[in-house]
């Protein structure tokens, strides 16, 4: 087990469309106990593999600390899809791993139906609500390269990117004046 570093924003590797799952064998394994680790330490109620640079479908959760409405366990969820939501929404605010320090109201529908792999290979579906939905959407949305700014408006995406690249900029100068 190891605690990976967790790439942000401006990493364009956060926009890759991750691979599915082919066969669970020991790399991947790995890869899911790297995971939880990682996600733990941060910590955090969910983590991507592509937020550990790794472009495959599969990511761990686990809200037993955060809320009581949904069954709480540490879960693996690999080849994920969402095969229902709800009609009506609900706006709360989210954070992610690989954006620091910026938290933004987010709609989606409140209640998903998500069908997964569990690690034994067993097709597993969840039914979630409340902050477990949303974390199901946003992880779901990391495995295909979109990020929950995405979903608010433009003006604030667009003030915060650029924050981000102008800060990454400094830190490659700074790091070159370094060396
Ligand atoms: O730890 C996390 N908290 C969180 C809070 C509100 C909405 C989504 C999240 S997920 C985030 C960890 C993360 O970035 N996962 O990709
Ligand atoms: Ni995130």
């Amino acid at each position: 087990m190891a605690v990976r570093e967790i790439i942000k924003l401006p990493d364009k590797r956060l926009r890759l469309v991750s691979e599915p799952i082919k066969r669970l064998d020991a790399g991947i394994r790995k890869l899911v106990d790297d995971l939880f680790e990682t996600m733990y330490a941060a910590p955090g109620i969910g983590l991507a593999a592509i937020q550990i640079g790794v472009a495959k479908r599969v990511f761990t959760a686990d809200l037993s600390k955060k809320e009581e409405e949904n069954d709480h366990k540490p879960y693996v969820f690999i080849n994920p899809e969402i095969i229902w939501k709800s009609k009506e929404t609900a706006t709360r605010q989210e954070g992610c791993l690989s954006i620091p320090d910026f938290y933004e109201d987010v709609e989606r529908p409140s209640e998903v139906r998500v069908k997964y792999l569990d690690l034994d290979g067993k097709a597993r579906e969840i039914e979630a609500k409340g902050l477990f939905a949303t974390c199901l959407q946003h992880e779901i949305d990391h495995i295909n390269g979109v990020l929950f700014i995405d979903h608010i408006s433009k003006l604030k995406r667009d003030r915060l990117v650029k924050k981000v690249t102008k800060a990454a900029k400094a830190t490659k100068t700074a790091k070159k004046v370094e060396a």
